[in-house]
């Protein structure tokens, strides 16, 4: 398939309620979306990030320029057969995993199409058992103004049906929430993440979350860190899944040398993209590592290629992929609801990543647009 245009939009659309972390607060949020256009079809990327370089070093900005000025020069023109060709021709530039990953998700998307598969499909084609048609989720509560309204938004949540919980903690913010969290929801499925916030010297205070059953601890220490958490890890019994610091499938196999996570939160754009995230999941299979995908507050479009990925068999635990609503009051692609019955979301069935996208709505949240085609290099 001859790559023959890309439109890139950057975006921006307030957030339903703030998003706080221990890295800041996100009232609005900013990405980039891209068309990409082959052979009378077009795929969709979402590139997460966002208005600051407070998760990954990566801005909205910053990949507006990488992507305009290397990645999209570097695909234009080319003939795409299979997504996995795509990371070669990108390799020039160093770093830049959500950049990257932009055009990984539209080369799935669209080869997808093509192939007449769903991209859950599409990724699946190496297994046996194929792709899930519901994928387990739960949600990510960001920071509160209190405890008491932090056990508030987990009530309100568990009744709208998610089975699992992850409370955002910073220092200050994190024992005695953890403490509360247990003792009013003692059999609910409750995890935290941390966003890099601690050092190894805090071992006490997560040995002091031992008694509290929680599913994991999400990247305690340092973002570009393996060898701390791996001495972090015997001296607690909460499991420790590492985010962050897993950039790509090579970190994950020094993690797992090193012994330092016992569970990675799999994003596919951290780690550039989809074919890279699908070789960290065939690694796990043969390691005792479990895995689920995570997420950045993504549009549908970019949620909707989460849920291929989580589709496959080697995602076990519930994944950071919540309803719509609980992102956007008014989103630029197909809305997806809670199953809550059993805290799922559908994946979808349509080809590609099987969504419609309302180009009225993007076009009314795009701040700024760029069309690339083969004449312009
Ligand atoms: O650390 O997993 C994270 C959102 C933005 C940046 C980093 C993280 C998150 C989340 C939200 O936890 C996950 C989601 O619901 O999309
Ligand atoms: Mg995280």
């Amino acid at each position: 398939m001859k790559i023959e245009r890309i439109d890139l939009f950057h975006i921006s659309m307030p957030l339903v309620s703030p998003f706080g972390t221990s890295f800041g607060v996100q009232l609005d949020r900013d990405c980039l979306i891209m068309k990409l256009y082959a052979e009378g079809l077009v795929g969709w990327g979402e590139c997460v990030a966002t208005n600051d370089p407070g998760y990954s070093y990566e801005t909205a900005v910053t990949a507006w320029h990488i992507l305009s000025d290397f990645l999209i020069p570097a695909v234009l023109g080319k003939n795409l057969q299979e997504p996995e060709e795509l990371q070669a021709w990108l390799s020039a530039v160093r770093g830049h995993p959500l950049a990257k990953a932009t055009l990984d998700q539209a080369a799935w998307d669209i080869t997808a199409q093509r192939d007449g598969l769903s991209m859950a499909q599409k990724l699946a084609l190496p297994y046996a058992e194929g792709s899930k048609e519901r994928v387990k989720v739960g949600i990510s509560i960001g920071i509160q103004p209190s405890i008491d309204a932090t056990m508030d938004v987990i009530a309100e949540n568990l009744a709208k049906g998610y089975g699992r919980i992850k409370l955002k903690i910073k220092p200050g913010h994190d024992l005695e929430l953890a403490r509360a969290a247990r003792h009013h929801f003692p059999d609910t499925l409750i995890m935290l993440d941390a966003n890099s916030a601690y050092k190894l010297a805090d071992a006490p205070l997560f040995q002091a979350m031992d008694d509290l059953n929680l599913l994991m601890i999400e990247q305690p220490l340092g973002y570009e860190d393996i060898y701390d958490h791996s001495q972090l890890r015997p001296l607690i019994q909460t499991p420790l899944c590492l985010d962050e610091s897993i950039t790509s499938a090579d970190h994950a196999r020094y993690a797992l040398a090193l012994g330092a996570c016992d569970i990675i939160n799999v994003k596919p754009t951290r780690v550039s993209g989809w074919t890279e995230a699908r070789k960290i999941h065939d690694m796990a299979q043969d390691h005792d590592v479990r895995l689920w995908v995570g997420g950045m507050l993504e549009t549908g479009i970019g949620r909707a290629a989460q849920l291929a990925l989580a589709s496959l068999p080697g995602f076990t635990l519930p994944g950071d992929i919540s309803a719509t609503e609980r992102y956007y009051h008014h989103d630029i692609a197909t809305r997806f609801t809670l199953n809550s019955e059993d805290s799922t979301i559908t994946v979808p069935t349509g080809l590609g990543l099987g969504i419609e996208v309302d180009e009225e709505r993007l076009t009314a949240v795009t701040t700024q647009k760029k069309t690339f085609t083969i004449n312009d290099f």
